[in-house]
């Protein structure tokens, strides 16, 4: 050994899945913490309530790192070949400060410790890795990851005005997805996603979760949007609904443009109906999502399959 040089540091598979274990790890400590199953407030969950109420333990650093992972990648324009998850350039001001990365300071900072103790990964393979993690974590369908991505400076950040905005109806849908190259399916797929998680006043104006389990990986969305009948909220707030059962769900403009649209209605009834369909189809197209526009020097098939945490 004495004398000998050594050579550069190349992780092996074993290294990424210290890494998936760690932001496991955090994310479970966190949880215990946060959702109240533990320590004095546990009695309330021995008195049942009549319907649900929602606190902010609903939404839990698992979903809002699948945001952030979404975030980062959906900037991608296939048109120019800019933007997506290769730089991490949320990092800087202007992208960090765009409107609809408001909140996700709280997932960046919640990686940092991850970061500290594998400094050999770049944010942007962080990023997406954490991603794919969470949604695994959660339940959801396995999400095949690769590394490969490279942090760049802020002058690779991508102009405002990238990612959806929730006022819109299905034609903006189509624009910003068609412009990272997805077609319907994989566009109403994706979407999906908003099983998990809540919209906060502080961050988007919008309020509330979607469904009544906003911790686990569900085709639940998808079944409310064809099963319950949504009312325009009457509030100050920005225009969403609320389902006509409970008054405690969520709807924004642009999932509600998915029944509004024949084609992409034709996704939504086959997911709500099959919950395998949409596990596949929502893990090949958040798949691609995370590699858009990632120079990668490996194949899809060197990918990796991260072992899940019990
Ligand atoms: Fe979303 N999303 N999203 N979303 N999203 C919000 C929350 C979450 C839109 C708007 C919002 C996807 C698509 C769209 C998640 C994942 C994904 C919020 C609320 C808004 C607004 C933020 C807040 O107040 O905290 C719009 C518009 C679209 C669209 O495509 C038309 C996609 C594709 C994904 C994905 O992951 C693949 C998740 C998870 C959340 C919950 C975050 C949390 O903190 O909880």
């Amino acid at each position: 050994l004495n004398g000998e040089p050594k050579g550069p540091f190349v992780p092996t598979k074993d290294d990424y899945q210290k890494v998936y274990d760690e932001v496991a790890r955090l994310l479970a400590d966190e949880t215990d913490y946060d959702d109240g199953s533990y320590g004095p407030v546990s009695v309330q969950f021995h008195q049942k309530p009549m319907r649900k109420e929602f606190t902010d333990a609903d939404s839990s650093q698992h979903q809002v790192l699948v945001r952030l992972a979404w975030h980062a990648s959906g900037t991608y324009d296939k048109e120019t070949g800019t933007g997506g998850s290769n730089g991490a350039t949320m990092r800087f001001a202007p992208e960090s400060d765009h409107g609809a990365n408001a909140g996700l300071k709280i997932a960046r900072d919640f990686l940092e410790p991850v970061k500290a103790k594998f400094p050999w990964i770049t944010h942007s393979d962080l990023w997406t890795l954490a991603g794919a993690c969470a949604i695994q974590e959660l339940g959801g369908p396995q999400i095949p990851w690769r590394p490969g991505r490279e942090d760049k400076d802020v002058a690779a950040c991508t102009p405002d005005g990238r990612l959806p905005d929730a006022t819109q109806g299905h034609r903006h849908i189509r624009d910003v997805f068609y412009r990272m190259g997805f077609d319907d399916r994989e566009s109403v797929a994706l979407i999906g996603a908003h099983a998990l998680g809540r919209a906060h006043t502080d961050r988007s104006g919008f309020e509330g979760p979607w469904d009544f389990s906003p911790t686990v990986f569900s085709n639940e969305f998808f079944r409310l949007l064809v099963e319950e009948k949504w009312n325009q909220r009457k509030w100050n707030g920005p225009a969403q609904f609320t389902d006509k059962s409970t008054s405690t769900l969520m709807m924004m403009p642009t999932d509600l443009a998915l029944v509004k649209d024949k084609a992409f209605k034709t996704h939504v009834d086959r997911y709500a109906k099959d919950s395998d369909a949409f596990f596949k189809e929502f893990s090949e197209s958040f798949v691609k999502l995370l590699e858009l526009g990632v120079p990668f020097q490996s194949k899809p098939e060197d990918r990796y399959v991260f072992k899940a945490s019990e």
